[in-house]
């Protein structure tokens, strides 16, 4: 399995008030690390910029585009909630992030035995077609899937999402459809309040949404479990040409907003289930987009452990 970092300095440009959770120093941290450690790390260049705004569109209609680019350039304080801020590179960042996201995509694409990791911000699996919420502006891994389905003609996708938080933005957009198999592991009840084991999909994406909710308190061994019994068999059963994983690094035993007890050792053995069933269902094709992890201190280190997990064989 080849590894990649993609990642683009522009994703910095979106700031918060001090004290923020979600900062430009959470990727200033990963991109040192995987610099230090000698990469392999892809800075810019990708497909077309149209093709990356015809996807945006496509999940998030022109409306809310516009509507979020003017309140950035108008220097408006907040996207709708408070948990949405807005300073001038706020378009700039989400879309950067969208576009790495689809550079990632892109890569692993036209290969196989590949994992691309888009390290970006800001993250993006709660912002719905039309509503940005909880630090997310633009949906960075339905961007992907929509890109990877109208340029590369990929056709089934399956989203892991093991943020601890639940991806509430990605199982909207993709709620009704069977192409698009949304699996969220994640802490319940929490926020954003979604995410109930009787979420399963509607209309002809009915069963095609997976919840796993978690009571507080998970560690290592809980979410082995909830790997091995309920979302590897689904995954496997739905049968997925790609793997796009949201990856957020939240439920670390550390994390300042989560409240999971997962070690470093876990993220390495998630990588390793995942990296394992990319190579056993889609010859080891597997995009991993960076979403939450708010430990500074552990965030980079968490990632690497789990990009050698997703590698090992
Ligand atoms: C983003 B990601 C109540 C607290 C809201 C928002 C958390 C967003 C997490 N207003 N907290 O999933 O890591
Ligand atoms: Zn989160």
């Amino acid at each position: 399995m080849e590894t990649r970092f993609f990642s683009d300095r522009r994703c910095l440009l979106h700031e918060a008030p001090g004290g923020f959770p979600e900062s430009p120093r959470r990727l200033e941290r990963i991109l040192a690390e995987i610099e230090a450690r000698g990469g392999p790390l892809e800075l810019l260049e990708g497909p077309a910029a149209r093709q990356v705004d015809e996807a945006v569109e496509a999940v998030h209609g022109t409306d809310y585009v516009e509507r979020f680019r003017r309140a950035t350039e108008r220097g408006d304080g907040l996207l709708g909630s408070s948990d949405n801020p807005l300073s001038r590179g706020t378009w700039p960042a989400a879309w950067t992030a969208a576009n790495t996201a689809v550079r990632s995509a892109a890569w692993v694409a036209v290969g196989a035995d590949r994992h691309a990791f888009a390290a970006v911000r800001p993250p993006g699996h709660h912002a719905e077609r039309e509503m940005a919420m909880g630090f997310c502006y633009f949906n960075n891994v339905a961007v992907a899937a929509e890109f990877l389905q109208r340029s590369h003609g990929v056709g089934k996708i399956a989203v892991l999402d093991f943020d601890v938080h639940h991806g509430n933005g990605t199982q909207a957009i993709f709620y009704e459809r069977a192409d698009v198999f949304y699996v969220s592991v994640h802490q319940f009840p929490f926020y954003p309040g979604t995410g109930s084991a009787g979420e399963a999909g509607a209309r002809e994406g009915l069963g095609g949404t997976l919840n796993v909710p978690l009571a507080k308190g998970a560690g290592d061994s809980v979410y082995e479990r909830a790997f091995e019994d309920t979302i590897l068999p689904a995954v496997r059963s739905f049968g997925p040409e790609l793997l796009l994983i949201s990856a957020g690094f939240d439920a670390w035993r550390s994390d300042p907003l989560g409240g999971m007890e997962v070690s470093e050792d876990g993220f390495a053995a998630w990588g390793k289930l995942l990296g394992e069933l990319a190579r056993e269902l889609c010859d080891g094709r597997i995009v991993s987009i960076l979403e939450g992890g708010y430990d500074l201190e552990a965030l980079p280190t968490l990632v690497v452990r789990y990009a050698e997990g997703v590698a090992a064989d």
